[in-house]
């Protein structure tokens, strides 16, 4: 059997707890990958703490490790993987890479994640918006929130129509095989579209959900069909840091390219895409319980801050009550 091979990793580091390369490389590494890792920030920790800083990579260092990485014969990998890069030049950078990349290897398969911001915050520079539009045409799958792909696409969604006219510019005006929008508010047009065996039980309140749309563009049939796939998943209570990073490393890590011979049997409306998505949610899910059950046992004070205090004052409390969201990866290895 052949061995999973090599993914490019382009992400954030801190060095306490697990956001970025943090949370994506070690289970990569546990799926058999050998991870080669380019940090685009070095951090304390994720920002989520209130206090935290160190260095961001410029776009002439980020330029310099792949060029080196060009000339030794390192850079052709299988996969690529890219998440937070801090500001446009880093960012076009990234891109450059990207396409020369695809240009040497059209079987490349490059997991886009385009962090943007999220519930209508951009937390990027806005200049950064054009160049992620630019950098569509070389990715193989994106993981876009919700709210990025309305950034991305110029599109409000508000129901299904709204919502497959911006899967389609993704598709269509930007090139992209294979859209996950992870993370979606259940509402009730998107209830109503589901299929009844994916339905959450209705007497449970929507809030308790968030849906998955995998949506893999076919490329032998019709270029304007896709094939859609959705998944609700039970929602945790309060907001852990890490968790779309450890889901888009799963989800290329678990992709197989149709041509490689080791996919496991693949039901009729199985794609490539779906297959990994629903790995991925599985074992997102999984950590995240890990997470949710771990903070359980602490004691009151070291327990998941309230929301207002997610944005109050005391920031000694606040960090105390943090560290006991960061993901447990590690230990659900
Ligand atoms: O995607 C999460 C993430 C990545 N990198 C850094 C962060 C965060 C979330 O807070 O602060 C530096």
């Amino acid at each position: 059997q052949a061995t999973p091979g090599r993914i490019l990793s382009i992400q954030s580091h801190v060095a306490y707890g697990y956001v970025g390369g943090k949370s994506a490389v070690f289970p990569l590494q546990c799926l058999g990958y050998d991870v080669d890792i380019v940090n685009t920030v070095n951090f304390s920790n994720h920002s989520g703490y209130g206090r935290f800083g160190g260095l961001r990579a410029s776009a002439a260092e980020l330029c310099r490790v792949f060029d080196l990485m060009e000339e030794n014969g390192f850079l052709y990998g299988e996969r690529l993987l890219t998440g937070y890069i801090p500001g446009a030049e880093a960012l076009s950078a990234v891109r450059d890479l990207a396409a020369r990349m695809r240009q040497k290897s059209p079987e490349l398969i490059y997991l886009l994640d385009p962090v943007l911001g999220d519930a209508g915050k951009l937390y990027v520079a806005p200049d950064t918006v054009p160049i992620y539009r630019d950098a569509l045409q070389y990715s193989t799958i994106i993981t876009p929130n919700w709210f990025e792909v309305e950034v991305l696409t110029d599109v409000r969604i508000s129901d299904l129509t709204s919502l497959r006219r911006a899967l389609k510019v993704l598709h269509e005006d930007y090139h992209v095989p294979n859209v996950v929008i992870s993370s979606i508010p259940l509402r009730q047009w998107l209830l109503d579209i589901l299929p009844t065996h994916i339905r959450p039980h209705a007497d449970i309140h929507d809030s308790d959900f968030l849906a998955c749309i995998a949506s893999a563009k076919s490329p032998a049939d019709d270029p304007a069909t896709s094939a859609v796939h959705a998944q609700c998943i039970p929602c945790l209570p309060g907001y852990f840091s890490g968790v779309g990073d450890l889901f888009s490393a799963l989800v290329i890590g678990h992709y197989k390219q149709s041509n490689i011979t080791c996919i496991p049997p693949i039901g009729e409306t199985e794609t490539p895409l779906s297959y990994a998505v629903s790995q991925a949610l599985t074992k997102t899910h999984a950590i995240l319980t890990l997470t949710h059950e771990y903070a359980q046992t602490l004691p009151e004070e070291h327990r998941s801050p309230s929301d207002e205090e997610l944005d109050g004052r005391d920031i000694e409390r606040k960090i105390r009550r943090m560290r006991g969201r960061e993901l447990r990866v590690i230990q659900g290895q």
